[in-house]
Formats: C-alpha cells, structure tokens, sequence
C-alpha cells in the first residue's frame, strides 16, 4: 500500500508533464483553429498505452457513437441516421440539453466498460454532472440496458428515433441522469452531491468500485469539498472503493472553473493532502487521451486491488493513499470549433446547445449536419439502424453492465433488517404523566441490537451527537468509524466502527442516500436546527423516490430515516441559534406524498414509530422526539395502538364521557403534549363542569385530505376526533401555519386555533420557552376558556388567576434561574390536586444521566 510520501513522489516523468499550464483551456479560445472534426480523427499519432491499434480504433468508433446519440437527443426529431439531408423541419422546435459535459462524460465510460471488461470488474458509474442526461441515455443504450427497461426504444432506426424524440420533451425523459435511465442512481441536478453518494455506495461492499466523475464546477460547491474527507471513513477491508474523477473541462455555465486554473503541482498538493493519489490524463487528441486514460485507469485499479489486498490478508494497519483521476478535456469535445467567428469547442458556450438557431438558420443546419456527419453513423449503425456488433461487444455482458449492475437499482439488493420485537425495550411506567425519562435511550437499545443482528447492512449517521442525543447503548455492539490514526484518550474509534460520526450534516445525508440507494438500511440523528443545513438534499432524495414511482423495475428501496432529537423547544442551553423548526415545514412544503412526519410523545411511542419506520420502503420518515428528561404518557400496549392509528383521544386526560366536549385540546410534539396535558389538568381542575377531550396526534398526515395524502384521514374519522364544531386548541411542535394549511377543508375550519413555535428563543429554562412562544398551558387553557362560550362568563377569575402565573413565571425564573416549582414537578393526577414532589424517573432509566445536558 502506498504512503503519502510515495504518493507525492510520483512518477517524476508524467509529474513534469503535467507541471506545465493546462493547455486547452487557454488555447481554445483564443484559437482560429479551423481544423474539422473529421481531419483530427484520421490523425493518429499511434501514441503507446495499453491498447492495441484495433481496439483504440474501435474505442474511439464507440466514442462516436455515443457523442452522435447525445446530439441526436439534443436536436433531432426525425431523420435520426441522416438517411437523407437534414431539414429545418426534422430539428426539434425547443433544443434543450447539455453537450458540454457529454462528450468528457462518454469517453470515461467506454473506458470504464474496457477496464470492466478486462478484470470482470464490479463497477458503478456516478455522473455528477447529472445534466449530462444524454451521456448516460446513449451508454445504457448503446449496452442494452435502456432497452431492456423502455421496451419501446429499439435497438434500430426507429427506436434511435424515438430515443432523440423523447430526449426533454413532453411525455418523454428529463434532461438529466434521473431514475429512468438504468445506469444512474444519482440525479446529479442540484450539484455538489456525486462524491458523497459515491462513498455511501461503497461502504459495505467490499467488491465494489465507485467511479466517481465530479463536474469542475460542481467542485466548487461545499458539499462536494467537504466529501473529499469521507476517505477519513472508507475501510479497505470491509468497504469498496471509490475512484473520483475530477472532470477539469474547464468552465461551469459561462466563467472559468477554479480548479481549472489551477496548476496540476497545486492540485496535486491539494488533494494528496487530502488523501489520495492524484493521476493527470490530459489532452484534446482523442487517441493520446484514449492511451493515457487506459493506462491510468489500469493504473488506478491495480493501486486499488493492491491496496485492498494487503489489509484483507493481514488486518487494517493505516489510512491508504487511495487513487483518483484529474481527466483535462476540452469542454464540448469535438463539436464546431468555432461558429460565426466565435469559439465554441472547448469553450463555456459548449455548455448546452452549442448551435441555437439551426432551425432558423441555413447555415448553422449545415454546421450541425457536417457535425453529425463528421461521426459517420452510416459506420456504427447496420441497414437496420441497429448499433453494429462489432462495437456493441465493447460492452460488458448482463449485470456487469454499468445499466444492469444491481447495486444502481438498490431495490434488487434490498433484504429486510432483522429486527428484535420492539416491545422487549418498553419503558415501564406506572401511568400516564408519572414519571420522567429521556426518550432516545430506550431506542438506542433497540437500535445498539439492530446493529447486532445485521453486522453489514445497517449504519447509523450522526453529526458527532450519539452520546449527546442519548444513543450510546449502540456503542455497545459497536464503535464509532475512523481511519485515521487514534491516541490512547480516544473512546469507541475504530476502523470497523459502524456509526458514522462526522460533523457535516451534508456527509450524514449524503452517505446515507447513497447507502439506501444502493439497497441497504440506515438513519441519521441531528440537531432539528441544523438538519436544515440539508433541506434541499433531502428535497432532492424525496424528488428521486417519487419519480421511481414512474419506473416499476426500480425496486422499493428502504426509507431514509431523520431523527430530530435536540429540538428547538428544549434546547435552552444553546439557546437562539439551535432553535428552529423549519426542516419538517419544508419537506412537506415540498413533497408531502413521500415524506412522513411523526411527532412519538414519549419513549414508548418512539420505539413503536420507528419499528414502523425501518419496514417502510420508499419514504423519508422525520422522527421528532426530546432527548431531555420529559413526562411518560403511554405503555407499549398503548403506544403500538395509539401509533398504528397515528391520532387518537388520549382517555386519562378527557373528561368527555364520550359525548361531545366543550373544546378539543389537540397536540402534536412531546413539549406540546406536557403543555396541553397540563392545560386539560388545569381546566378540568379550576373551572368544574368544563368537559374537555384530549387528542394527540403522532402521524401528522392524518390530518391532511385523503386526497393530498395517504395517511390522510377521511371527514368522518376526522369529525369523529376532533367533532365537527367545537373549538380546537392545537399545541404543535412547529410552525402554526403548518396544521391551519393541514385542516383546511375540514368542517368549520375556522375552529381551529393553533399555537407553536414562532421562533422566540433564547438561553432559558424549558418552560419559559413555551411562554415566550405563547403556548404554555395557561396560553392554551385561556384560549380554550375563551372559545367555550357557555362558561366564558363564568371564568374571569380563572383567566386572571392564569394570566397572573404567567407573570408570576416571569419574576420567578429571573430571580431563581429556574421554573417555578409547580412546573418543574408538575406531573398529572385524576384527582386533580397538586403535588410538590418532583416527578421520580422511569422504571430502569439510567440514573445520573437524565440531568446531563450536552
Ligand atoms: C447546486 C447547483 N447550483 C447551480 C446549478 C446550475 N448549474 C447547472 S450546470 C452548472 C455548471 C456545472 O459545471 P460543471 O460541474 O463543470 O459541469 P460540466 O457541464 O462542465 O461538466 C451549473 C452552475 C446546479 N445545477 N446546482
Ligand atoms: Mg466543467
């Protein structure tokens, strides 16, 4: 295994090659380089390289083919083998796409197909610039695989047809490399994510090569720079690898890309310092490039296989240096150098469709068609217009094709977790409201067994918060990764540790995706504030799973799994900056269909809720649940039914008798369930005769149209909850907004009156937090006081009595730094007196932990 001294001696003689500036990303645009396409495709120096002259030549007739079917994409929209002259009509009336990165995209491809070929390789592809949809439609076709799941697009003259037709145009395929092309488990869209997913991919499978192409631009995004340490996490023996390639092309949409212009020593200075050993393919001579890349990536799979090997025989030693390619290619490779005058190949304006106007122009219709001609179709496709066979067995056979390798459909991967019966983990508790426990630590149990029972499909994500988020029984079957070197002080590190603890929630979502995607199982823990930090990843990986929906050969894959444990309402010693809510208010702003939200009130009701959650396929399910100390309310029996149900009438604290009340207390969260508890408690305590229902509400989408969503409740269990005309108070963890948007269409709207997080905060004490929001239990008994209009002339003296304590909280936690005590050991009675003692800790709660405070 190579050091990182070895990997910054490198090969002196290549080193000085690449020392001096890239070349074409100057020379292109200032070129008045005329030569045409067909000219520098009969220059063939016969550099050395590993390839032989007949299959250079055959590669690079593959190469055509693939650049000729992402023009055709792009433009025709009949006459796909110019069969005849090219006619304005047979351009496509709105020419979208990208070319730029298509032609960088295919080369590596092909030789990805060679070196797989040549080793029986077990190879995926990730393209991180997605918008290089054309690439990967033309590869899976030209491989079989696109056929094989679009049975309409044949593999002859009318299939090439249909294939451009439906290229980014309606009823047909997006732009990008999304879930209906085959070879693709990365939309690649939002930039920034391919390495990261890359990693996540490799992880557990040890037989798996990632090849990894990274847009130049996308490595100016943070997410994508702040991948690059995910090699701090890769095992050799126990995970694949993963081979970046960094696509220096040279410019994003219209300016120049930093990595680009930056010199290879520095490049080689900066990502050796980072890990890896970078190799330089650099060139705009096809067959030079075509010998250097198949050198290198032969190169670059020797150094992977060696570097595996040695630990598999002989245990992890130290971090290896791990390969990576830096690939210089002109953007926009091979098509009109110049058009009007105006450099065009190797240049930004590559980036989409270096042609506009050839509809409307005569004379760019005759440039496009001399470049279409210029690949000479007539050569690469039979009479039939099927791709002839002596270049179509370039490609690797069955699931060896980058299209059929099932880790790019996970589905196919996909085994259940063997799960241990969640009931086992119960907290015990005497009754409702008694006692107080942190609700994660009984699901770190559960999980710490899950892990136990599947030792290589499981992982856990976390931005370094484990312990602090009450999870640490799951470093009792096994530790935290790290490849780096450790000193004696280090707990729970190493190499074979399955939780994965880095402080990016970016790499936590990404690694996790990429996990999932390629058919394994897992979650990821956060701060509720910071996981926005990931609000549009998690858009995106929503925006993937329901459009497999379209595509019934991608297999369900397993949800991905959020769990928001340091939430906003009780994070008072962080205070401001860790307190917000948005995430949920986000995910089902956005994608209601494929995202669950579960608000578990307690241990129990966690455990119920993400048994459920880890047999889901498909969803992204947010699980929002305390870490601190809190009031218990439910045993498992009532847990599991109070779940499966997702709302239900909480009995113990309704004093309905069955009939209807004079308001509905609801909530949703486990600081709104103590809240509106305690305002049922005091309501039914301070004003007699008042009859009260309590209904709490887990799965939030219940209270959405049957229409708008699939848990959604229909008019008459919803009426039968929360009736059809008495006021509702409704405590809500979030933004109020959320719940009024919710119930909209239901019976007399207009009664429901929500109160949640409105973004107050600061350091303070747990329930000064809830009045500086206005939803303590006195907001909320005094809203309910005011809708019940029977009683409201009745209660004056009861409201003032509650405005008073809120006042009274006021001076009293700013004299003694805390609640006041009938808060702080409040817990519920049915007889309704009061009581002063604390409440006392769950039943088998570890003692001492439940006031630590991390
Ligand atoms: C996060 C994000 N920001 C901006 C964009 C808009 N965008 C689309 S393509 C592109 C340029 C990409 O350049 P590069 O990664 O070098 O890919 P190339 O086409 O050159 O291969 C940009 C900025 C995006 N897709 N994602
Ligand atoms: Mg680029």
């Amino acid at each position: 295994m190579p050091t990182k001294e070895q990997a910054n001696s490198v090969d002196q003689e290549s080193r000085t090659s690449w020392a001096k500036p890239p070349k074409f990303v100057f020379d292109a645009a200032l070129s008045t380089a005329v030569a045409a396409n067909d000219q520098r495709q009969t220059r063939i120096p016969n550099p050395k390289g590993p390839l032989t002259p007949d299959m250079l030549d055959k590669m690079n007739r593959y190469w055509h083919a693939a650049n000729y079917l992402c023009i055709g994409q792009i433009y025709l929209f009949e006459n796909p083998l110019l069969r005849e002259p090219l006619k304005a009509e047979q351009i496509k009336p709105r020419l979208l796409g990208h070319w730029g990165t298509s032609p960088g995209q295919n080369l590596l491809y092909i030789h990805l197909n060679r070196l797989i070929k040549e080793h029986d390789a077990n190879i995926i592809y990730i393209a991180g610039p997605g918008h290089g949809g054309p690439s990967l439609n033309a590869n899976s076709y030209l491989e079989g695989t696109y056929t094989e799941v679009h049975p309409e697009i044949t593999l002859d003259e009318n299939g090439l047809r249909l294939l451009f037709r439906k290229f980014s145009t309606p009823g047909g395929v997006p732009s990008h490399c999304g879930p209906h092309v085959p070879n693709s488990m990365h939309e690649g869209g939002e930039l920034g994510y391919s390495l990261v997913h890359a990693f996540g991919a490799a992880f557990d499978n040890p037989d798996l090569i990632v090849a990894c192409v990274i847009g130049d631009g996308e490595s100016e995004t943070c997410p994508l720079e702040g991948s690059w340490k995910s090699v701090n996490f890769l095992n050799p023996v126990r995970d694949g690898a993963v081979l970046p390639i960094l696509h220096l092309n040279g410019y994003k949409i219209s300016g120049p890309t930093v990595q680009a212009r930056t010199s290879d020593e520095d490049l080689t200075a900066l990502y050796s310092g980072r890990g890896y050993k970078p190799h330089f393919v650099e060139g705009d001579d096809p067959e030079i490039v075509h010998q250097l890349l198949a050198g290198t990536l032969d190169n670059c799979y020797a150094e992977i296989r060696a570097i595996q090997q040695e630990p598999r025989r002989n245990g992890f030693k130290n971090q290896p240096i791990w390969p990576m390619i830096v690939l210089r290619t002109p953007k926009g490779w091979t098509c009109p150098k110049e058009v009007d005058g105006i450099p065009i190949e190797g240049t930004f304006r590559a980036h989409q469709v270096p042609l506009a106007t050839v509809r409307e122009n005569p004379e760019h219709l005759k440039i496009l068609e001399t470049w279409m001609r210029s690949y000479k179709p007539e050569e690469l496709f039979d009479e039939n217009g099927k791709f002839i066979d002596e270049l179509a067995e370039l490609a690797p056979a069955d699931n060896r094709r980058m299209g059929g390798n099932p880790h790019v459909n996970g589905g196919r991967m996909l085994t259940s977790l063997d799960l241990p019966d969640f009931t086992n983990y119960a907290l015990e508790i005497p009754g409702p409201g008694q006692v107080v426990a942190e609700a994660p630590r009984k699901l770190g149990d559960f999980f710490r067994d899950i892990f136990k029972l599947n030792p290589t499909n499981f992982r856990m994500f976390c931005p370094d918060e484990t312990n602090s988020n009450r999870l640490n029984s799951v470093l009792e079957a096994t530790n935290r990764c790290f490849m780096a070197d450790t000193v004696s002080i280090d707990d729970e590190l190493s190499p074979d540790g399955r939780v994965m603890e880095v402080l990016s929630e970016h790499c936590c979502q990404g690694w996790l995706e990429g996990y999932l995607l390629t058919g394994r199982h897992g979650m990821w823990s956060s701060y509720e504030a910071f996981a926005q930090v990931v609000d549009s990843m998690l858009t995106q990986h929503a925006k993937w799973l329901e459009q497999c929906r379209d595509f019934p050969w991608r297999r369900p894959l397993a949800s991905l799994n959020v769990l928001l444990t340091s939430h906003a309402w009780r994070n008072d010693h962080n205070g401001f900056s860790h307190q917000a809510t948005g995430f949920v208010d986000n995910a089902l702003a956005r994608r209601s269909e494929t995202i669950r939200v579960y608000y578990p009130p307690d241990s129990n009701c966690l455990l119920s809720v993400f048994d459920h959650c880890l047999r889901s396929r498909n969803y992204v399910n947010i699980v929002t649940c305390g870490k601190q100390p809190q009031l218990q309310w439910l045993n498992t029996d009532e847990a599991l039914e109070h779940c499966s149900r997702g709302a239900s009438t909480w009995q113990f604290a309704t004093n309905d008798g069955g009939g209807e009340p004079d308001v509905v207390l609801a909530c949703a969260g486990d600081v709104p369930t103590i809240e509106i508890c305690a305002a049922s408690w005091l309501l039914q305590k301070y004003v007699p005769g008042i009859k009260v229902r309590v209904v709490n509400v887990v799965d939030l989408s219940v209270l959405m149209m049957p229409d708008d969503h699939p848990h959604g409740m229909d008019n008459m269990s919803f009426n039968a909850l929360f009736t059809k005309d008495a006021p509702v108070i409704f405590a809500f963890h979030n933004n109020r907004w959320l719940i009024h948007t919710m119930v909209h269409g239901r019976s007399n709207e207009s009664r429901f009156h929500v109160r949640g997080y409105m973004d107050q905060g600061t350091t303070t004490t747990p329930f000064d937090m809830v009045v500086l929001n206005k939803m303590s239990r006195f907001h909320l008994a005094i809203d309910a006081l005011k809708h019940v209009s029977r009683l409201r002339s009745k209660v004056l003296d009861v409201v003032d009595m509650f405005n008073r304590k809120l006042y009274e909280h006021h001076d009293y936690i700013r004299q003694h730094l805390e609640d006041m005590p009938e808060i702080r050991n409040w817990r519920w009675t049915a007889d309704f007196s009061e009581s002063s003692a604390p409440p006392p800790l769950a039943k088998g709660h570890p003692r001492g932990s439940v006031f630590s405070d991390s």
